[in-house]
């Protein structure tokens, strides 16, 4: 009785589903630690006759033992299909349950919204070759809206238990100059930190819940960022302490040096291919658990993490989990940056101006997969310095196997977004080193140029990136190759000035842009086959 009693309190009366404006079943029980014990006893709702495969019991952590020593910032679907699970499986295997997640939402609230009424609770679902079961995952103990609780968030970073900081706020998130390479102290929401409002960039977060340690005797903390950017520990320190420099003197000299002796930055790399969730994925995950989880995530079954081993106060056993230990973290962090991502950028820019609307569809065309080849073989490999253990024909070779993944509906547009933020540390740098070389960065220039045209064949009110207004702002009302190449050339931000001035790169750029924006497909395939 009072078990049905939980099940009905957890009936999902969901907002968002409504929002979408579709009619959904409501007799289906949202996922909770409730409704999930349930299930595994055959008496919830995942029994339930109308649905044909409730998910067996699962190898959750013991809840109530269970004890926060991670803050993690940025919630999105990437940290919950990576980070939570590598954490998740490191204190099943260690035993050692002190890691549990809080998990920090950054711009939106949604996926806090969507965690609360679950305990945490999250669906991963595999998709493609060698996928796993259904899985729950348990290891976020509580979820907050960084935007709404801004000093709660400080509280959490600055809680003696608390020994990890972790952070997946993607590129734009860490208001980078792009001039100096250090913070933005131009951009408003920093500053607004700066000046003591509650913060709201991941930043100041970390600044303020790390001074707040310092003045309680919380004791030391590391901060790992977990983030596509080049040494992204180093990066992140410099990053916080030039916050930390920016305040008044009475501030930044106790915290700078308070900050030298306790905190650490690592740096990693991460990788696993987790794109949007879809209604449709929440549905399929429905009908296969047997319960609403409003929250659940896609990825593929691949997932990787190298981590330097310099922590301050403790770590989960990752290593347990499968994550790889290196003093080379950031040779690992280059090789994915530099050939994954890369093609992946390409292949979106490429498929983005031919009408593919996956990833999958764009390295299915014969021509774009010859082209992303040729760029990792050809440009990349010879100008980075592979770590050891790591073969560079064979890691090509998986990469666009796993870009092939038909059923992961990895978007186009998604991995094209932001391109101001991306193109310049997965393609700019090898271009350059090509150069500098002596060399003709052919395939890169392809995707730069692709990259080129999405951001002037895209109205300013689409184009996803934090730069759409400037972007467009640099470009003339009348758009070919003549026009725009010159002028995003010469936008500040992306392109160095020498880089800018370089005449043999802006001809392979007019080259492959005419070619894009003149004879689409057909001429694409016909000059890369060529090529
Ligand atoms: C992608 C990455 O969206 C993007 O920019 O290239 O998110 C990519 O899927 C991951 O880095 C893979 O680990």
């Amino acid at each position: 009785r009072q078990g049905r009693d939980r099940l009905h309190s957890h009936l999902r009366t969901d907002q968002s589903a409504r929002c979408r404006g579709r009619q959904r079943r409501t007799d289906i029980a949202r996922l909770s630690n409730a409704t999930l014990a349930a299930l595994g006893t055959g008496t919830g709702a995942g029994a339930d006759a109308h649905h044909g495969t409730a998910a067996a019991p699962q190898s959750l952590l013991p809840r109530g033992d269970v004890r926060p020593g991670i803050v993690h910032l940025g919630l999105g679907a990437f940290a919950r299909a990576h980070t939570a699970v590598f954490t998740e499986n490191a204190m099943l295997a260690s035993g050692d349950f002190s890691w549990g997640i809080v998990g920090v939402t950054q711009r939106s609230d949604t996926v806090a919204r969507q965690l609360a009424p679950q305990d945490g609770l999250f669906t991963v679902a595999e998709r493609g070759a060698g996928a796993a079961p259904l899985r729950v995952v348990s290891s976020i103990v509580e979820a907050i809206s960084g935007r709404d609780r801004p000093d709660t968030v400080v509280d959490r970073i600055a809680a003696a238990a608390t020994r990890v900081v972790t952070l997946t706020v993607t590129e734009k998130g860490y208001r980078i100059d792009p001039q100096t390479g250090s913070l933005n102290t131009a951009d408003e929401q920093v500053q607004a930190d700066l000046a003591g409002n509650p913060p709201q960039t991941a930043i100041g977060q970390i600044a303020r819940g790390i001074q707040q340690r310092s003045r309680t005797g919380a004791g030391p903390l590391t901060v790992l960022s977990c983030d596509n950017l080049p040494a992204n520990g180093k990066l992140t320190g410099t990053l916080v302490r030039a916050f930390a420099a920016a305040l008044p003197a009475a501030e930044s000299g106790p915290l700078l040096a308070w900050l030298d002796a306790n905190v650490t930055f690592p740096s990693t790399m991460v990788d696993r291919m987790v794109p949007a969730t879809t209604d449709g994925d929440l549905d399929a995950v429905e009908h296969e658990l047997g319960l609403r989880d409003e929250a659940a995530v896609v990825a593929e079954p691949f997932m990787q993490w190298v981590i330097e081993d310099t922590f301050a106060a403790g770590r989960p056993a990752w290593e347990e989990a499968g994550a790889l230990f290196s003093t080379d973290v950031a040779a690992w962090e280059a090789a994915k940056l530099r050939l994954l991502n890369a093609s992946h950028s390409m292949l979106a820019y490429l498929g983005l101006a031919t009408g593919k609307t996956t990833i999958a569809d764009a390295v299915g065309e014969n021509a774009f997969r010859l082209a992303c080849s040729r760029m990792m073989a050809g440009d990349a490999l010879p100008v980075i310095e592979l770590p050891d253990g790591l073969d560079g024909e064979t890691y090509c070779a998986n990469v666009l196997e796993r870009f092939a993944n038909p059923a992961l509906g990895h978007t186009t547009a998604k991995v094209g977004s932001d391109g101001s933020q991306k193109i310049g540390l997965r393609l700019l740098t090898t271009i350059r080193a090509n150069l500098d070389a002596g060399r003709e960065p052919l395939w890169a220039a392809l995707a730069v140029a692709a990259w080129m045209h999405h951001v002037a064949s895209t109205p300013t009110a689409d184009l996803n990136d934090p730069l759409a207004a400037e972007l467009h702002a640099a470009l003339p009302d009348t758009r070919t190759a003549a026009t725009v190449v010159p002028a995003l050339l010469g936008f500040g931000g992306i392109f160095d000035p020498e880089l800018a001035a370089h005449r043999g790169f802006a001809d392979l750029l007019l080259h492959w842009y005419r070619i894009i924006d003149t004879q689409g497909l057909d001429g694409l395939r016909n000059e890369i086959n060529h090529g």
